[in-house]
C-alpha cells in the first residue's frame, strides 16, 4: 500500500495576499549610462569614478553602465516577459536640474527621458516606484557647498523633489525620497569607499578630506531634513499633507556634542514623515564580540571571499551560507520584520530591495553564468519567510529584486553581478534571462499551478 503524505502547496504569487507587488529595481547611475548624453550635469559619481579609479574594482565607472537611456524598451519587455507588476527606477538628480538647482536651469531633455520611461512602463502594465536620492548628488552642489554636509541641499532637495512632484506625479504615486541614507554617509563619509570618498587619514591615505568621526552624521542629518522637507512638500501641496522626531538614546549618549540637533519644528516636520517604509534586506551581521570573528571580520574587510567554513560555523549563527561576501541569512529577513513591527508601531512596508550577487571571475561560459540557482533558492528562502512574517501580522505590500539585470555595483564595478538576467559586457551588453528569471517568471504566472 502507498502511504499518502498531505501536499504542501509550493510557493509562488498566489500564496501572497491578492494585490501584493512584485517587482525589480535599478537606480539611475547604476543602469542609464548615457553620462555625457541629453545635458545631463555630473554627478559626485562620475568625479569619484574618475579620480579614485583605484577605488572600483575593475577601474570602471557608470559611463555606459547597462545602456538602460537607450534600451529602456527593451528592458521593459523583459519585465513584462517576466510577468512582474512595477520598477523601482531612481531619478538622476543631475539628468534633470544639470546644476543642482533650478535656477541653474531645468533640462527638457532629461524630464523627457522620464516621462518616457513612465509612460512606457505605465503602457506595459507597470507601476513605477521612484527613488529621488539614490546616492549620485549633482557636482556642482558638491562644489559649492559641500552636498549633505551643508543646510543648503535641504533646499535644494525639496527644490528637486517639488520639480519631479510636478512633472512625474500625475502617474508616479508611490515615491521614496532617499536610498539607504546610511549607506550614503557611511561608505560616503566615514569608510571613503563610495562618493563622495571623504573620510579621515587613519581610515585610508587616499581621502578626499573629511572628518570620519563627524561628517557622517552631518551627512545623515541633511538627508533626514531634506527628507522631511521633501513629504512636507509633498502633502501640503500635492494633496494626497520616524516616529520620535529625534536620533536614539544610545546614539545621543555615544555620539555626544558631534551629533547634529534637531529644532523642535524640525522634528515636528519628521514624525510621522512617511506613508510606507522601504526595507532593503540582504545580508545579516554578527552582534557578539567573539575574538575569532574579530579576525574573519578582519579577512572580510580585505578578501571578498571570506573563508566559509571559518566564519559559517552553525553554532554561531544558525543554517547560513556565503555567496560572494554576504552572507545568506534568509530567517533573518522575518526578524527584522517582526522587529520592525513591534518597534514602530506596524508600518506600512515594501521590501524595496533583496538579491544577492555572483562574483564573475570570467573562467564561466555563458551557459554556466545562466545558471544561476542560488539565486533561486536565495528568493524562495527570502520569500518563505516573507511570507511567514507577514502571516505573523507584518503589514507588507510589495516585493522588490536587486535586481533586474547585472549592472555597475558601485565600488565592485562590473566584476559582481545581481541581476537575475545576464548582461555580456563583452558582446553589446545583449542580455539574457538567468534561471533564476525563468523561474520567477513562472512564479509570477498567475495560471502556475503546481499541484
Ligand atoms: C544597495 C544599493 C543598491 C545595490 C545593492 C547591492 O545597498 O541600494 O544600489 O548596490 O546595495 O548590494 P550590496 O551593496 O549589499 O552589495
Amino acid at each position: 500500500s502507498i502511504a499518502l503524505t498531505p501536499q504542501i502547496d509550493l510557493l509562488n504569487r498566489n500564496s501572497f495576499p491578492t494585490g501584493f507587488i512584485f517587482g525589480t529595481a535599478s537606480s539611475a547611475y547604476q543602469y542609464e549610462g548615457a553620462a555625457n548624453e541629453g545635458g545631463r550635469g555630473p554627478s559626485i559619481w562620475d568625479t569619484f569614478t574618475d579620480k579614485y579609479p583605484e577605488k572600483i574594482e575593475d577601474r570602471s565607472n557608470g559611463d555606459v553602465a547597462v545602456d538602460s537611456y537607450h534600451r529602456y524598451k527593451e528592458d521593459v519587455q523583459i519585465m513584462k516577459n517576466m510577468n512582474l507588476d512595477a520598477y523601482r527606477i531612481s531619478i538622476s538628480w543631475s539628468r534633470i536640474l544639470p546644476n543642482g538647482t533650478l535656477s541653474g536651469g531645468i533640462n527638457q531633455k532629461g524630464i523627457d527621458y522620464y516621462n518616457n520611461l513612465i509612460n512606457e512602463l505605465l503602457a506595459n502594465g507597470l507601476e513605477p516606484f521612484v527613488t529621488l536620492f539614490h546616492w549620485d548628488l549633482p557636482q556642482s552642489l558638491e562644489d559649492e557647498y559641500g552636498g549633505f554636509l551643508s543646510p543648503h541641499s535641504v533646499k535644494d532637495f525639496q527644490d528637486y523633489a517639488e520639480l519631479c512632484f510636478k512633472e512625474f506625479g500625475d502617474r508616479v504615486k508611490k515615491w521614496i525620497t532617499l536610498n539607504e541614507p546610511y549607506s550614503y554617509s557611511n561608505k560616503g563619509y566615514a569608510l571613503g569607499r563610495h562618493a563622495p570618498g571623504r573620510c579621515s587619514d587613519w581610515w585610508s591615505p587616499n581621502c578626499n578630506g573629511g572628518d570620519s568621526g563627524t561628517e557622517p552624521y552631518l551627512a545623515t542629518h541633511h538627508q533626514l531634513l531634506a527628507h522631511a522637507a521633501a513629504v512636507n512638500v509633498y502633502r501640503t501641496k500635492f494633496m494626497d499633507p520616524l516616529t520620535r522626531g529625534d536620533y536614539p538614546e544610545i546614539m545621543r549618549s555615544l555620539v555626544k556634542s558631534r551629533l547634529p540637533k534637531f529644532t523642535k519644528e524640525q522634528s515636528k516636520l519628521l514624525i510621522n514623515s512617511f506613508d510606507f517604509l522601504g526595507i532593503n534586506y540582504y545580508t545579516a551581521n554578527f552582534v557578539s564580540d567573539a575574538p575569532e570573528l574579530r579576525n574573519a571580520r578582519a579577512s572580510y574587510m580585505t578578501d571578498p571571499l571570506v573563508n566559509c567554513s571559518f566564519v559559517c560555523d552553525g553554532k554561531l549563527i544558525g543554517e547560513n551560507v556565503v555567496s560572494d561576501w554576504l552572507y545568506v541569512y534568509p530567517k533573518g529577513f522575518r526578524e527584522v520584520l517582526l522587529y520592525t513591527k513591534e518597534k514602530y508601531n506596524n508600518p506600512l512596508i515594501y521590501i524595496t530591495e533583496n538579491g544577492v550577487s555572483e562574483y564573475d571571475d570570467h573562467s564561466l561560459s555563458l551557459e554556466e553564468s545562466l545558471l544561476d540557482i542560488y539565486r533561486v533558492d536565495y528568493h524562495y528562502g527570502h520569500l518563505y519567510y516573507l511570507l511567514d512574517a507577514m502571516k505573523n501580522g507584518v503589514n507588507v505590500k510589495g516585493y522588490f529584486v536587486w535586481s533586474l539585470l547585472d549592472n555597475f555595483e558601485w565600488e565592485s564595478g562590473y566584476i559582481k553581478r545581481f541581476g537575475m538576467n545576464f548582461v555580456d559586457y563583452k558582446n553589446g551588453l545583449k542580455r539574457y534571462s538567468k534561471l533564476s528569471a525563468l523561474w520567477f517568471k513562472d512564479f509570477l504566472n498567475i495560471k502556475t499551478k503546481l499541484h
